[in-house]
């Protein structure tokens, strides 16, 4: 089927195949004879491979054991039912993000942050065109300035989507761009502001600092301001996303995760482990480098894509 035509449940499911291998096809294989504690533990070295993180195979395993204890069956879509019902369990457990609104006639500050490369510039792309598609006037917040590629890379997705962009010089301060980005936002009437910023900083402490900052200016033009901060995450970087997230969450509370790359991820289950641990809800997931390419996370899709009941 074309790209374009496929519905978000559809690029969800093909962008987790790889993952989708990792996990079923091995656990159909190894549940497919009989089974003793060994098999058990094979079965927590497939989810950790798959990158469910230790804690959360853990979690697997035992109630798998549990269930099979006290609803005895062979039944391999039996089996794979209680791992789609276990991972629905995870993803609907409520989280404890707060969340900020703007308020009546003020733009929704977004701040995306992220390690370099991981894809924030794209899915910045990408959060632009969907809400520009709802009708939402953008503005984009050159914040990464110390590449000049950087700007120019979100110059051109601006100019690609008809957007607004807020920039300044090469060099300049991250701040000052924050702070006139918001200014031209509320002067001109934008709905909505996403503001990129550097991930390549000398250290994790000034990256942390210059984040911070970032932040104070902001909530100078519009005081309840950055309304979300979400983290992007490279989905084929695996379990090091997991401790990325908590180094970002502890300098600046999240209030989501974008999950760049789940295409061409075979470890997909990080959304879990990143769920468990932390309780911070993956909010959007990239299936690929175009516009196009991004849907809001469904916690059914993913189920069924990682334990498909056929
Ligand atoms: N396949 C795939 N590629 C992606 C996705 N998102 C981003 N990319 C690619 O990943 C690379 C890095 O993306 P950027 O958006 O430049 O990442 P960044 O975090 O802004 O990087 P820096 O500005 O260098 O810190 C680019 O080649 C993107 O096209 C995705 O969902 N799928
Ligand atoms: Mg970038």
């Amino acid at each position: 089927m074309f790209q374009f035509l496929k519905s978000g449940y559809e690029k969800i499911k093909s962008a987790l195949s790889k993952t989708r291998s990792a996990l079923s096809q091995r656990i159909k294989a190894l549940f497919g004879k009989p089974w003793s504690d060994e098999t058990f533990d094979q079965l927590e070295q497939i989810l950790f491979e798959a990158d469910l993180g230790t804690a959360c195979a853990t979690s697997f395993v035992d109630h798998l054991r549990s269930q099979l204890r006290t609803h005895p069956t062979s039944d391999i879509r039996e089996i794979l039912q209680i791992f789609h019902d276990k991972t629905l369990a995870i993803l609907n457990t409520p989280h404890k993000i707060e969340h900020k609104s703007p308020l009546p006639g003020e733009p929704l500050v977004v701040l995306i942050v992220g390690v370099n490369g991981s894809g924030k510039t794209t899915s910045i792309a990408k959060l632009a065109k969907r809400y520009q598609k709802e009708g939402k006037k953008v503005l984009l917040a050159a914040g990464d300035t110390f590449r000049a590629a950087a700007i120019e890379q979100l110059t051109t997705w601006a100019e690609r989507l008809g957007v607004d962009i807020v920039k300044a010089s090469p060099g300049s301060d991250p701040s000052a761009v924050a702070f006139d980005a918001l200014t031209a936002a509320k002067s001109r009437g934008a709905d909505v502001v996403f503001i990129d910023t550097a991930g390549r900083l000398q250290n994790k402490t000034d990256l942390m600092k210059e984040l911070e900052k970032i932040k104070r200016t902001l909530a100078k033009v519009i005081p309840s301001a950055p309304h979300e901060t979400l983290l992007v995450l490279d989905a084929t970087t695996g379990q090091n996303a997991v401790d990325q997230a908590a180094i970002f969450n502890e300098a600046t509370p999240l209030s989501g995760i974008v999950l760049a790359k789940l295409d061409g991820s075979a470890k997909g289950g990080i959304v879990l482990s990143i769920y468990q641990q932390l309780g911070i809800p993956v909010r959007w997931v990239g299936t690929g480098e175009q516009a196009d390419d991004f849907e809001p996370f469904d916690p059914i899709a993913y189920a069924d894509s990682l334990f498909p009941a056929d």
